[in-house]
C-alpha cells in the first residue's frame, strides 16, 4: 500500500512538472528574431537549426516543382521567395523533409502569401512536423498511429482560408488525423494580396506519463491563435521530429484551379522565433545634449512617404527594364494610391497614363 502511494505521489509531481512545462509556451512576445533586423545572422543563432530566406543561390526548398521566385516586389523581405505552384486537378507539389537535428520540441516560422484571386477550395497541408520509425514509410493516411510507427503534427490553410492543426495522435476519434481549429482570441481568415508570419510549435509528449504531454500552439503575426495540449502523439521516445515542407490539396480532393502561393523566411529553432523586426531596437545609450533640432512629425512622415514612394519607384523601374509590364503598373498604381501627395506619385502617373 505505501509503495503504491508513494508512486502515485512520484507520478503526481512528475505530471506536475510536465504541466510546468506546457504552461512556460510563450504566448507570443518577443522571439528569438526580435534579436535580428530582418533575420539578418539569424541563421547563426545557437538554437536555430534551419533557415532559408530564399536569398542564395539555391535552396532547399526549390524541390518537387517548388522553385525561388525573383520577380520585383514579390518577396516577403529582400529579392527572392518560394513559389509554391498548384496544379488543376493535381495533388503536386508532394511533401519533402528539411534536414533537422533529432528534437522532441521545436519552433518552425515562415511568411505566407496568397496572391489575388487565390481559391483555398476544401484545404490545403502548410509546413509542420512528423515522425517515422525506421522502415516505414509514407502512404499511411486513414491509419491511426500505433505510438511506435508514427504520428504527424502540421498547419493546415482551410476552406476560406482559415489555418488550423491537423494531426495524427494515438488518441485519434478516426482513421484519419484529427483537426484543431483556431481556439485562442478572434480566429483570422487569410486576405489575398497581403503576408502573414505563420509559426507552429510542436512538442512530442514525454512517454509513461498519466496524463500526456503533447502540444502544438500555432502563431499568426506573433499572435497566439491555436492552442492543444494533453496530446499523446507517442509510446516510444526514440520516435523523435521531422521537419516537412508540405503544400499540396488534399485528401481526396485537389486544387480547384492552376494557381500558386508564395513563402519566405522559413526558421527552425529550439524556442519562439516571432516575426521578423524591419527596424533595429532603440538604443539605450545616454542622448547627447547637443542635438539636430528633431523634424516636426509632419516633416517626419512626409520625408518617410517620399522615401517608401522612391523604393517601390524603383522596383517598378527595374521590373519594366525587365520587361514584366503587369508587375511594373501594379507598383506605379501603389504609388498613386499610397503615397498621392508626394513627388514621386505625379512621376508613377505619369506612367500609368
Ligand atoms: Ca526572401
Amino acid at each position: 500500500m505505501r509503495t503504491s502511494v508513494g508512486l502515485a505521489l512520484s507520478l503526481a509531481a512528475f505530471a506536475g512538472m510536465a504541466w510546468a512545462e506546457t504552461a512556460a509556451i510563450p504566448d507570443g512576445g518577443p522571439g528569438i528574431a526580435a534579436r535580428y533586423v530582418r533575420d539578418g545572422g539569424l541563421a547563426s543563432d545557437p538554437r536555430v537549426v534551419f533557415f532559408d530566406n530564399l536569398e542564395g543561390r539555391s535552396s532547399k526548398l526549390a524541390r518537387s516543382g517548388c522553385s525561388v521566385d525573383t520577380t520585383p516586389g514579390r518577396a516577403f523581405d529582400g529579392a527572392g521567395c518560394l513559389l509554391v505552384p498548384h496544379e488543376q486537378g493535381s495533388h503536386k507539389p508532394m511533401a519533402f523533409d528539411l534536414t533537422i537535428p533529432a528534437g522532441d520540441c521545436y519552433f518552425f516560422r515562415w511568411y505566407a502569401y496568397f496572391p489575388e484571386g487565390y481559391d483555398f477550395g476544401k484545404g490545403e497541408k502548410a509546413p509542420g512536423f512528423h515522425a517515422s520509425a525506421a522502415g516505414v514509410g509514407g502512404g499511411h493516411a486513414g491509419e491511426r498511429p500505433n505510438g511506435r510507427d508514427r504520428f504527424t503534427a502540421k498547419i493546415c490553410y482551410g476552406k476560406g482560408g482559415e489555418a488550423h492543426f491537423y494531426y495524427y495522435h494515438m488518441d485519434q476519434k478516426g482513421g484519419y488525423g484529427d483537426i484543431g481549429h483556431q481556439n485562442v482570441g478572434q480566429r483570422v481568415r487569410f486576405e489575398t494580396g497581403q503576408w502573414y508570419c505563420m509559426e507552429l510549435m510542436v512538442r512530442a509528449n514525454d512517454v509513461n506519463l498519466p496524463a500526456p504531454n503533447g502540444a502544438m500552439r500555432m502563431w499568426i503575426d506573433g499572435q497566439l491563435r491555436a492552442k492543444v495540449d494533453g496530446i499523446r502523439f507517442r509510446s516510444v521516445n526514440t520516435l523523435t521530429l521531422k521537419a516537412h515542407h508540405s503544400a499540396y490539396f488534399g485528401g481526396h480532393w485537389t486544387s480547384p484551379k492552376t494557381q500558386s502561393r508564395f513563402e519566405d523566411n522559413f526558421v527552425i529553432a529550439r524556442g519562439y522565433i516571432g516575426p521578423m523586426v524591419k527596424v533595429p531596437p532603440k538604443p539605450r545609450t545616454v542622448v547627447a545634449r547637443k542635438m539636430k533640432p528633431a523634424m516636426a512629425p509632419e516633416e517626419a512622415k512626409r520625408a518617410q512617404q517620399e522615401k517608401e514612394a522612391g523604393r517601390l519607384y524603383q522596383m517598378a523601374r527595374q521590373a519594366e527594364r525587365m520587361g514584366q509590364r503587369d508587375v511594373a503598373k501594379r507598383l506605379y498604381g501603389q504609388i498613386v494610391e499610397r503615397f498621392a501627395e508626394t513627388s514621386i506619385a505625379e512621376k508613377a502617373r505619369a506612367k500609368i497614363d
